[in-house]
């Protein structure tokens, strides 16, 4: 057996006997359904980087260049549908006795997919808040004048119900994410570069509780040495790959 045969055999072993799963998810899982990732290739729009665009502080100086970026995003992600991966993720959710997702995404396709016990660390990008009195609304990108500032009822600013740079993540996700790690058996960490805190530390947190974990990645990643099996390859590949190995 070649060794990336046996790599699929491990993991899909691991899977296949595990009866809690935890599944953390990054850009990575939707870059198959044509949504830009944050990183790397194609990662800048028009030479911004998340980094710049992603913060308080630009959205303050400049809220018509970020409204811009997540018009932008919304038609792409609009357009969008799941892909195999974002489907096999459903299917291990209907296998697995307890199952929890913590994705990093914003872009609903886990939800579209099927899955149901989905977290989200990071908001929803067809959410918006008022600046003015807290209000969230449900937003996309056909709902307002060319141009034109999104603005609440009240006349508030609106800006995109979303996690940015700086800013604290929800509490309630961390935290029932968290007390699920205590009592999962795999952790399977998927397309998502773990440079950005705090999803950063949830491979390691994996591997100090004693969990099994498995990366799936484009490429090697900086959590690739401390995971019982890391996964090279696509996404939409080797997921629907892990999924008929444990059927067959
Ligand atoms: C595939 C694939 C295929 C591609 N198949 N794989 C210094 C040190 C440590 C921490 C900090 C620091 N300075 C500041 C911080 C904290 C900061 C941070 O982590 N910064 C780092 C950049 C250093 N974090 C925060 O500020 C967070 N809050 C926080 O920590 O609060 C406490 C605090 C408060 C005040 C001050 C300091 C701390 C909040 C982070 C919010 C991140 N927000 C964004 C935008 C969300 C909204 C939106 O979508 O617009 O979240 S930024 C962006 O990065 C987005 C993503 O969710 C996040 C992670 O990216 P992800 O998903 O990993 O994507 P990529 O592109 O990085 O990677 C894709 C991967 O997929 C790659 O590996 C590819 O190889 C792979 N791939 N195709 C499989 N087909
Ligand atoms: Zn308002």
């Amino acid at each position: 057996m070649e060794k990336t045969d046996s790599t699929f055999a491990r993991a899909s072993k691991l899977l296949e006997g595990t009866r809690s799963l935890f599944v953390l998810t990054g850009a990575g899982i939707s870059a198959e359904s044509g949504v830009p990732t944050f990183r790397g290739e194609n990662g800048l729009w028009r030479n911004y980087s998340a980094e710049q665009l992603a913060t308080p502080e630009a959205f303050d100086r400049d809220p018509g260049l970020v409204w811009e970026w997540y018009h932008w995003r919304q038609s792409l992600i609009g357009k969008a549908s799941p892909n195999p991966g974002h489907r096999v993720l459903a299917a291990f959710e209907e296998r697995c006795e307890r199952f929890l997702m913590l994705t990093q995404n914003v872009d609903n396709l886990h939800q579209r997919a099927g899955s149901k016990k989905v977290l989200e660390l990071h908001g929803n990008i067809f959410r918006a808040r008022c600046l003015n009195c807290g209000r969230k609304v449900e937003h996309g990108v056909t709902q307002e004048e060319h141009n034109a500032l999104p603005r609440c009822e009240c006349g508030g600013l609106l800006r995109p119900d979303v996690v940015w740079f700086g800013e604290l993540i929800p509490a309630d996700v961390w935290h029932d994410s968290l007390v699920f790690l205590e009592s999962a058996d795999v952790a399977l960490i998927c397309g998502t570069s773990g440079v950005v805190w705090p999803a950063a530390m949830i491979p390691n947190i994996a591997c100090e509780r004693g969990l099994k974990t498995i990366e799936i990645n484009l490429e090697p990643t900086a959590i690739s040495s401390i995971v019982d099996v890391s996964l090279i390859g696509k996404a939409g590949e080797i997921l629907p790959r892990l999924l008929h190995l444990m059927d067959s």
